[in-house]
This record gives C-alpha cells, sequence and structure tokens, in this order.
C-alpha cells in the first residue's frame, strides 16, 4: 500500500509554528480541499489539533489520527498508534487514496518507511520564524510535474508553486 503526501512549506522548508500554520493562504487551502475530499487523511496528533475545531474532522474525507496514546479520543476520527494500522481501516481496491497530511514527525515516519510514492508539495515564495521543518527528501528517483502557478492577489499574500512528485 502506498500514499500521497501533501504538504505546503516555506522556502527553508518551514512548515509550522507553535502548532499553527505560517501563513493564510485561502487558494492554497482549496487546492488542499479540492485534492483530498472524498479520499482518506491521516494525520499526527498534534496536526488534528491545530485544525479549527469547526473543520473536524475535515468533512468528506476519513480522517485517521496517530497517536502513541491508545486511549486518545478524537472525536469523528480513527484513532491508531502506527502507520501499519492504517491499511487495515483504507480499501485499496477502490479508487481512494491516502493522504498523508503531516505534520513533521509524521512526514518522516512515512518517507522513511517508504510509504510515499506521490507528493503536492506547494513551495510559499517567502521565508517565515518557524518551529516546525519539512524532512530532508533524497531527491533521486523523483519526477517533477507543473500543477500550478499563482501569483498573490488581495486574499494571499504571498506567491506559491505546487508541484506534483511520482516515482
Ligand atoms: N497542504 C497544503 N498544500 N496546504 C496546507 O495548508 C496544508 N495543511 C496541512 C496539511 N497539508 C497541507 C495541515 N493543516 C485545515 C487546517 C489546517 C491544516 C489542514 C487543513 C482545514 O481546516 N481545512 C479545511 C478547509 C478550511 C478552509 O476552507 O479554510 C478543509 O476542509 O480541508
Amino acid at each position: 500500500m502506498k500514499c500521497t503526501l501533501i504538504v505546503a512549506m516555506g522556502e527553508h522548508r518551514e512548515i509550522g509554528k507553535d502548532n499553527d500554520l505560517l501563513w493564510r493562504l485561502p487558494r492554497d487551502m482549496k487546492f488542499f480541499k479540492e485534492t483530498t475530499q472524498g479520499h482518506t487523511v491521516v494525520m499526527g496528533r498534534k496536526n488534528w489539533e491545530s485544525i479549527p475545531e469547526k473543520f473536524r474532522p475535515l468533512p468528506n474525507r476519513k480522517n485517521i489520527v496517530l497517536s502513541r496514546n491508545k486511549d486518545y479520543v478524537a472525536n469523528g476520527a480513527i484513532v491508531v498508534s502506527s502507520l501499519d494500522e492504517i491499511e487495515e481501516h483504507y480499501y485499496s481496491n477502490s479508487n481512494k487514496k491516502c493522504f498523508i497530511i503531516g505534520g513533521a514527525e509524521i512526514y518522516k515516519l512515512a518517507l522513511e518507511a517508504n510509504l510515499i510514492d506521490e507528493m503536492y508539495i506547494t513551495y510559499v515564495k517567502s521565508t517565515f520564524e518557524a518551529d516546525t521543518y519539512f524532512p530532508f527528501v533524497n531527491w533521486e528517483n523523483w519526477e517533477e510535474e507543473d500543477i500550478l502557478d499563482f501569483e498573490k492577489d488581495e486574499k494571499n499574500p504571498y506567491s506559491f508553486t505546487v508541484k506534483k512528485y511520482t516515482r
């Protein structure tokens, strides 16, 4: 079983600070929502807690939360304690995808477990003060495709590009 990773990062691979995102980019959030709708989303416990309560569980998606604490409760989501357990909740003979939506610890786990064969990366064209970073990726064997080029506007304060990687 393989999963697709989705992430938005700044020019220094920064993704978060104080358990929150570093920017408000409705156009990128729209891309995230449209891309993951109808599929399964897998996230770490801290990421789950960072999503505004009114958007939790992420609607029209099966939400899976990873926590080492087997008693952890995430209303509207399935809680698992290892990546291996994802497969039990995920149906491979359907066209539904499994999206790894972070954060940093979960991206690292999934990449090191060789669970990822596809990635959507939003590159935000700025730098930010952060405490959480996307892990290093060995880019050998990954093919890159341009998905979206967005110029900043009134509602979106930073320009960004979205690339798709497959291997
Ligand atoms: N990937 C990308 N490209 N951008 C992101 O911002 C992003 N964020 C996460 C994971 N991958 C990403 C994790 N953080 C919501 C909030 C935080 C979050 C992921 C999702 C959220 O509330 N999403 C709602 C839409 C909210 C809105 O419309 O403002 C959803 O239904 O997806």
